[in-house]
Parts: C-alpha cells; structure tokens; sequence
C-alpha cells in the first residue's frame, strides 16, 4: 500500500486559526460565547426599573449558567499544586544507555511543564501543610510527551498499588467530621501505618525536614519506580531517576511552618511565581543511577520494591542534564489545573519494571483524568497536547476538538491510502522490552519484599542531630494529636523496630512506656504464611549512613534568599546602604520593613520605599534579618511589640540576625537569650548566627548557611 500525501487523518485546522487565545481588556468588544457584541453588561432585562428579570434574558443564563459550571472536579490526590513552564538540556549524549530522542544532543532544549504538589490537602489547602510533595515533569519531546511524575521523596508508603485508595482514605480527612485538612496528625492515618509496616522507611521521610521544604525551588525529585533504559541494540538497565536543586535542599521548622499556613498559605507558590517574575529561574540537574540487568539480584533488597532507595554510596547518581524553569502559566486553570500526567506516558528508549506499585498507576491516571476532566479528549486541551503530530483512528466523544477531515477512521484501509501507518522501530515505533515472563498467577509478595526496617534505619542513622531532634518533634506532634491510645502505642511499638532510642524519646513525650512490640500485622504475608507467628524481617542495612540522605550536607547558597530589613524614619543611611547593595549584589531579595507603608526617610534625609509594614507580613516569611542602626529608627520601633516578635520569632526559627549600632538596643528587648550583654562573647554569639556590627560579607555568608540549629532557645 502506498503512502498517500494528500489523506493525512490528523491534519487539523491550526490552534491559531480556531483562535483559542482569547484576553480580555485588550480594547476588543465585550461578547457573548457567540461572538454577539454585548451593549449593556451591568443590568439584567427587566419587566420595568424595578421589575422581575426576564427568562428571555440569554445574556444574563449564559454568564451565569458558565459560570455556575467553573469549577471541576479537584484532583483525589494531589489537589494544591503549582506549575512553570521551561526547558530540559541533556549535558551528553546517552546513546549508550537510552535512544530516547531528547536525551541525545546536548543542544536540544525540550520543552517541559512541572506541576509541584502536596498530597492530602484539598486546592485551597495551606502549601505548608507536613506532607509529601509531587514533583510531576511533562517533557514534550520529538517522540511524544514523557512525563516523570514523582515526588520529592525516593520511597513510598506502600508496595502495592492495591493498598493505594486505602492509604488514602486514611490520610484525608476523616469521613464524619472532614477534620483534619491537609494534615496526616490524626487516627485514621497512624491506625492504618501501624498496620502497615512497609510504610515505615516512607514515615521516616515524612516526619523529617522533607516533608516541610523551604521552597519548592529548593526540593529534590524522585521517579520513585526502578524504570528500564533501552539503547538502540535493545538492551536494557534499570534506572531510577533523581532531580538534584542547584539551590540546594533546605527546610523550614515546624513551628514556623504552622504560623505561615496562617499568615501566607500561598507561601511556596508565591515564592516560585516571583522568582520566575523577577528572572531567578529555578534549576535542577537530572541525574541517573544505572543498575545494569546482570546486577538486579545483588542488592539486599528488591530493586522493584518501591519503598527502598538504592543509596548513592552503592551506585552514585550521575548527572545528565538540567532543568530550567523560565515561564510562569499564563493561565492557572487552563494549564496548572488542566494538566494531565501519567507515567504511562513514554518515549522510545524508556520503559517500565514490574514493580508493583508503577503497575498499578498505569492503570490509575488515565481513568481519573476521565472523571476530572470530563472526558477520553483531555490530551487535545492545549497544555496536553503533543508537540509532535497525533494521528489515530480514534474519534469523537465529549468536547472533541479536532476536526478530522478524512473519511476513514479503521486501520487497515485503503480509502484513506492505508494513512496513518504503524511506524517500525528504526522509525521511530515503540516496542516494549521483551522481557521474559513465565510465572503461576498469583495473589502473593516476593520474600524480598519483606524487610520494612533496615532502610528505615538507615534513613534515621544518617540523619544529624538536628535533624534527629526534628524528627523525633514530629513524630510526637503527630501522634499526641491522636485520641485513640492504642494506635499510639501500637505506633510506638513499630517505632522500636527502627530504632529503641527514637522510640523512647517519642514516648517521654507523649508522657507513656514504650510499650512491648508486637508482631506487626502484616498484609504482605503470602497465603502459605501464618501471620501470627511473623516476625519483622530486618536485614542489616545496606550501608550504616547515607550522606545523601541528610540535608545538613546540601548546598548553600545566598541567592535569592529573603532578607527583612527593620528600618524605619531615621534609619542610619550608611549602614543600611551598605547592607542592602551588598544583599542586592550577592543575588538575595532584601526588603524593608517599617513601621508604616509608603516611604520612610533616612536620617539624612533619602526617601526610602517601604516594601512592607510589621502589619501586613511577619518574620516567618524571610530567611534572615537585618536591624538597622538610626536612633529615631530603633526609638520608634521599641514602641511597637510586633518589631519584638518579628526577632523573638526569627530567633527562635534560627534564622541569622544582624544588627548594627543602635539596633542593638532593640535587639537586647527581644526575648532572645543568646544576647550581647549577657556574658556572651561575640564570636559564641556569630556561631549562633547573631551577628553585631559585622560586615556584610559575614551576614550574607550566614543567610547562605540558612539555619543556626545550635543556638540556645530558652
Ligand atoms: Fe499518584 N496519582 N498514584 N503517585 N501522583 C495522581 O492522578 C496513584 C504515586 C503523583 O501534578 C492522580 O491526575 C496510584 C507514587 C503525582 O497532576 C491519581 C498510586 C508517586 C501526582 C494517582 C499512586 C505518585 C499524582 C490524582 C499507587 C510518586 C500529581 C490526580 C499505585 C512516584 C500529578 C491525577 C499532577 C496524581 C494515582 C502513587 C506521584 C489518582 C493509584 C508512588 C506527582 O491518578
């Protein structure tokens, strides 16, 4: 059969000729969804001035009945999220591994949107909540879209996708009250975990730093899933994929978590909105770990057990290439809210493992982008659409976009020429890896499964003091919220199988014994096993610590951090030129704070812009502050109490302070008790990120070092 020309059945009319794009307030007239010119859009038609409104007015039922339908359904997980557009580049060719086109040449950029997300909460929910956040790329590459949709943590709470809507119905809401939102500190959640203890490693992660990131721009990725590299020869190696920030991983404390939730819940979508506004584009490299095919079995755990990570002491992650995210949408709900992922979708050169888990998300995505986006055409809405060209034979359903111009819609056909044509592997088809199956069908988990424990150690063993002490905070949060003793005990129980230490230190605040562990229950004993004889299977883990486990040992950079300036009428004009150009230079984001809105003025005179006054944000937003010197400047804001608690609370969230000359003053009415005047020299003092009369080159090294964990808090 020859190829025809002339029948193409996916040549549309282009998306600027159905002229999609549409602004409004550009001088164009004000329509009707008709195209009707509308001459009066402030009265509805009426039987006289003051009579009922007409059912004739079709003006006032179209506005009304759209508007009345805005809203879809929100996403079952991973409902609040954040999205940008930007580009990937490959550093070099991965040839040798994958024949996947956008991982070739080094000068390609691939377009790509990331949608970052919390899990549990609803659209609205705070940004800040404790959870785990999705971190979902959709490369639109020469071969078809590919979308990496994972989290920001390696591991996951389940080995099974059966057990996924039972997770999640633990973690939401509770059914009777709908408390608590976008929280995981209550029972339904920790009586299903102490059930559950493949989720152990995955709790670990979520109790500590990760679950409360700084920014998303500062959060590493994870594909989660061992996936397959194929080359062109059609050989195989597993890969598990990594995002690596530039900015490095930083957090924030839990205390100061809650108050933003409060006073800013738009916090991280905020900070990653205004960094791509003001050109501080966010970057993360990709990086790699490859497991060729004849080591699968060498590892102490199973490389498709998605609640284990290969620790990059046994295979380094090899960075491949880098993400920049340049765009902010032009449009939240057409793009953010409308975008449809799915591991599913893949490219040429990439593939999938049996575990089971991924298994399971094959299946999940499509069937929910139907029930949210309203029907089987969701990949034509523009954010989902290809860039490279989609010819099929499928046709039709609710909102179609595509006018197809052909009289065929079967394969074969000789009507339309025989278009489209299955494309051979040499051209660009996907063939799935031929991997050998041969199994008895079966409801069972491979023994290799088993060890929920060891990489749980590893994760707590790796983590430094502070961290430890957050960890173990958390943990007692989350369990003091809970009503039912018993799953609090029973949690305490499954806590000793990780570590006896931690496990104490949770139960001395909860004010209870560490109860004796009990055999866990546990859902993934096969059929010829006897639950109640099982004992935890702990393997010794496979490395004693992991450096990259710990963000202690992460980057630190100044760039972009948030500096408040405490600067009022009368502030000293050379201290806090200088302090505020060397910020400006290093690539933070200073502001000033005052008293009031509008401008200050300096003691000699200069008019200064006022970003913000202490009524209309709070400490919990910035990275660090700096007092400013000026008599009239400190006078004034000793008489305001929320100057005091702007400090009291950045000292107690560890953040550097810097202060010069008669800031000192305001700084020694703080309730911080590290304080100058109190026995304290200063260099114990700068070890605790307080910094008096200091250049700034020493304050912007303190800002880059983010968190001062071993300042006194009394
Ligand atoms: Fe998802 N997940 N998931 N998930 N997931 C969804 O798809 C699901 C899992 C992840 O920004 C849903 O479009 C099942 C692991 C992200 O739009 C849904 C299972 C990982 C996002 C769904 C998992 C993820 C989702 C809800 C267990 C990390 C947000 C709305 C088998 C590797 C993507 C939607 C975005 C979203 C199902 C487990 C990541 C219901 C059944 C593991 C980042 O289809």
């Amino acid at each position: 059969m020859k190829k025809s020309k002339k029948t193409s059945p996916g040549k549309n009319p282009k998306i600027e000729d159905l002229k999609v794009n549409s602004k409004s307030g550009n001088g164009e007239f004000l329509t009707t969804n008709q195209g009707l010119r509308i001459n009066d859009n402030q009265n509805s038609l009426k039987a006289g001035e003051r009579g009922a409104t007409l059912l004739e007015d079709f003006i006032l039922r179209e506005k009304i009945t759209h508007f009345d339908h805005e809203r879809i359904p929100e996403r079952i997980v991973h409902a609040r999220g954040s999205g940008a557009h930007g580009y990937f580049q490959v550093y070099e060719s991965m040839k040798k591994y994958t024949k996947a086109s956008f991982l070739q040449n080094p000068k390609e950029k691939t377009p790509v949107f990331v949608r970052f997300s919390t899990v549990a909460g609803s659209r609205g929910s705070t940004d800040l909540a404790r959870d785990v956040r999705g971190f979902a790329v959709k490369f639109y590459t020469k071969e078809g879209v590919f979308d990496l949709v994972g989290n920001n943590m390696p591991v996951f709470f389940i080995q099974d996708a059966i057990k996924f809507p039972d997770l999640v119905h633990a973690v939401k809401p509770e059914p009777d009250n709908e408390m608590p939102q976008a929280a995981s500190a209550h029972d339904t959640f920790w009586d299903f975990i102490s059930l559950m203890p493949e989720s152990m490693h995955m709790i670990m992660w979520v109790m500590s730093d990760r679950a409360i990131p700084r920014s998303l721009r500062m959060m590493e990725g994870f594909g989660v899933h061992t996936f397959r590299f194929i080359n062109e020869n059609n050989k195989s190696v597993f890969v598990k994929f990594h995002w690596k920030p530039l900015l490095g991983v930083h957090s924030v404390v839990w205390d100061e978590a809650q108050i933003i939730s409060g006073k800013d819940p738009d916090f991280h979508r905020r900070d990653l909105w205004e960094n791509i506004e003001s050109g501080n584009y966010p970057e993360w490299e990709l990086g790699v770990q490859i497991v060729e095919e004849k080591d699968e079995h060498k590892f102490s755990f199973d490389l498709l057990d998605p609640t284990k990570l290969i620790p990059e002491e046994l295979v380094p992650v090899k960075r491949i290439g880098k993400l920049t995210l340049n765009k902010n949408p032009y449009n939240f709900f057409a793009e953010t809210e409308q975008i449809a992922f799915h591991p599913g979708h893949i490219v040429p050169g990439i593939d999938f493992t049996n575990d089971p888990l991924l298994q399971g998300r094959l299946f999940s995505y499509t069937d929910t982008q139907l029930s949210r986006l309203g029907s089987p055409n969701f990949h034509e809405i523009p954010i989902n659409r290809s860039l490279s060209p989609v010819n099929n034979n499928q046709r039709d359903g609710h909102m179609r976009q595509t006018i197809n111009i052909d009289k065929t819609s079967y394969d074969p056909n000789t009507i339309g020429g025989g278009c489209p044509f299955q494309a051979k592997a040499a051209e660009g088809g996907f063939t799935s890896y031929t991997e050998r199956i041969d199994a008895k069908k079966i409801r069972a988990r491979s023994k290799s499964f088993f060890d929920h424990f060891s990489q749980a150690k590893l994760f707590y063993n790796s983590q430094s003091k502070p961290e430890k002490e957050h960890l173990i905070n958390a943990l007692t949060f989350e369990l003091g919220k809970l009503k039912s003793d018993e799953i609090r005990s029973r949690m305490l129980g499954r806590l000793t199988f990780v570590d006896t230490d931690l496990a104490r230190q949770v139960a001395a605040g909860l004010g209870i014994p560490v109860p004796k562990p009990e055999s866990p229950v546990n859902h993934s004993i096969p059929a010829d096993g006897n639950p109640q004889n099982y004992q935890p299977v702990i393997a010794n883990p496979p490395v004693e610590k992991s450096k990259a486990l710990s963000i202690e040992n992460t980057i630190r950079k100044s760039e972009t951090r948030k500096v408040a300036i405490l600067a009022t009428d009368g502030v000293d004009d050379k201290t806090f030129n200088s302090v505020r150009s060397a910020l400006l230079n290093a690539g933070a984001t200073p502001a000033v704070i005052a008293n009031h809105l509008g401008t200050i003025v300096s003691s000699k005179g200069m008019s200064i812009k006022v970003d913000e006054s202490l009524l209309t944000t709070s400490s919990v937003l910035f990275d660090a502050v700096y007092i400013a010197g000026g008599k009239e400047s400190i006078d004034s804001f000793l008489k305001a109490p929320e100057s005091l608690e702007f400090i009291n609370q950045a000292y107690k969230h560890f953040k550097p302070i810097c202060i010069n000359n008669e800031g000192i003053e305001l700084y020694n009415a703080s309730d911080a008790c590290q304080k100058p005047n109190d026995n304290n020299d200063h260099a114990k003092l700068e070890e605790a990120g307080i910094l008096i009369n200091k250049n700034s080159e020493e304050f912007i090294d303190a800002v880059a070092k983010h968190r001062f964990w071993n300042r006194k808090i009394c």
